[in-house]
């Protein structure tokens, strides 16, 4: 079988080729418009007899046309993925998230090519502190920020093409990722490479937000399972139960580190910042028979520091550009 993955030069299109690559037969084609967010180096050591890369836009129509006429599967990752950036510019966010998952559902629409979609708990918005329960497939959308708007955005345009032309599309909405070749900006490698280069880390708000991590391979695991058995319109949840305040993870670093647990900052509230997220994954264990590897979350976070710790090369460059970019954010 022959997949077309799009962002596969970012986090999660990365580790999920790799993870293909070891794990089928596919041959793979990404298409990856190398953004910011994408790495070349994370590409490095693929087996490139089985993996091609493109650069180029999911935006252009003619290109996104033929690469889909010769492929069997689409699994699309490319997004503008970061919160703080899209408070900062939305229109990227509009353009890319929005119009580009168009421009991909209208050519699997004209070559019959099965889709699945990747998307995000943040498009059912915030759950309380206390007594909110989990997301499940049935939970309103709720949107808070510009990002996540323009991924509800895209969820609601792959299952109106879904029921009005019949496409065969599944869509899957997944708590927050972590592993290597996360790009900086992001909570865990942002505080890690903090810490490695002798920063305290920095927590917005009151550190209370929950987040609900995901290691990586799970998320490619639950795509591949869904990509064999899902059922063609479904949308399926992608959570392992990770539950953690954003200070309990900070506090975790600091110690894995050996470093006094308040050696951290406060830093300015994100505008609109959602409390917690939490993932119900029954449907997709039940349906699908998913199970995720049992991972010890500190083991885990411990072996992604590891990883950065020894790829600083992979993210030095674009740590001084981002903490550039959070200066002038916030304080
Ligand atoms: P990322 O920002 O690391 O990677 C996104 C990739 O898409 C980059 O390589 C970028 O160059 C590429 N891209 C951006 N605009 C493009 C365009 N117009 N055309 C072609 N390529 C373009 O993001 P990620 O964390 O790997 O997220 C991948 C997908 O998973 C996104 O759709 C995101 O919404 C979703 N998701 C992420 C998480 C998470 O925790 N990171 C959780 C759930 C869902
Ligand atoms: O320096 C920081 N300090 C901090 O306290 C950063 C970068 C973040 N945070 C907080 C904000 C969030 O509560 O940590 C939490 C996680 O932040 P992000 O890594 O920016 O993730 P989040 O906003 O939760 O969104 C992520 O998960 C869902 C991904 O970026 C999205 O692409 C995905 O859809």
């Amino acid at each position: 079988m022959k997949l077309l993955v799009t962002g596969a030069a970012g986090f999660i299109g990365v580790n999920f080729v790799r993870y293909l690559l070891s794990n089928t037969t596919h041959e793979v084609v990404g298409l990856d418009a190398m953004t910011y967010a994408a790495n070349p180096d994370s590409l490095d050591g693929i087996d490139r007899t089985r993996f091609s890369l493109v650069e180029g836009d999911i935006r252009n129509r003619d290109l996104v046309d033929t690469l889909v006429s010769e492929t069997d599967v689409v699994v699309h990752f490319a997004a503008e993925s970061h919160n703080d950036n899209s408070i900062s510019n939305p229109e990227p966010f509009v353009t890319t998230n929005v119009f580009g998952t168009f421009i991909l559902l209208e050519a699997v629409r004209r070559y019959g090519v099965r889709l699945h979609h990747v998307s995000t708990d943040e498009v059912f918005g915030e759950l309380p502190l206390e007594g909110g329960g989990k997301f499940t497939e049935l939970t309103a959308y709720k949107p808070s920020s510009p990002y996540s708007a323009s991924k509800a955005g895209s969820d609601m345009l792959v299952r109106a093409w879904t029921r009005t032309f019949g496409i065969n599309a599944t869509l899957s909405n997944c708590s927050n990722n972590f592993g290597p070749y996360q790009h900086v900006e992001k909570f865990i490698p942002r505080q890690i490479t903090n810490i490695l280069q002798g920063v305290k880390p920095k927590l917005y708000g009151n550190g209370k937000n929950v987040r609900d991590w995901i290691h990586v391979d799970d998320h490619s695991s639950a795509l591949m399972r869904i990509l064999d058995n899902g059922q063609r319109g479904e949308t399926y949840l992608i959570g392992t139960d990770g539950e953690k305040t954003n200070l309990e993870v900070v506090k975790l670093l600091l110690r894995l580190h050996n470093l006094p647990e308040d050696w951290f900052d406060f830093v300015d509230e994100r505008p609109g910042h959602d409390m917690r997220y939490a993932i119900d994954s029954t449907k997709l264990r039940t349906e699908l028979q998913w199970t995720p590897i049992s991972r010890n979350f500190e083991d885990a976070l411990s072996a992604t520091t590891k990883w950065y710790a020894e790829n600083a090369s992979w993210w030095e460059a674009s740590k001084a550009e981002v903490e550039i970019k959070y200066l002038g954010m916030r304080q």
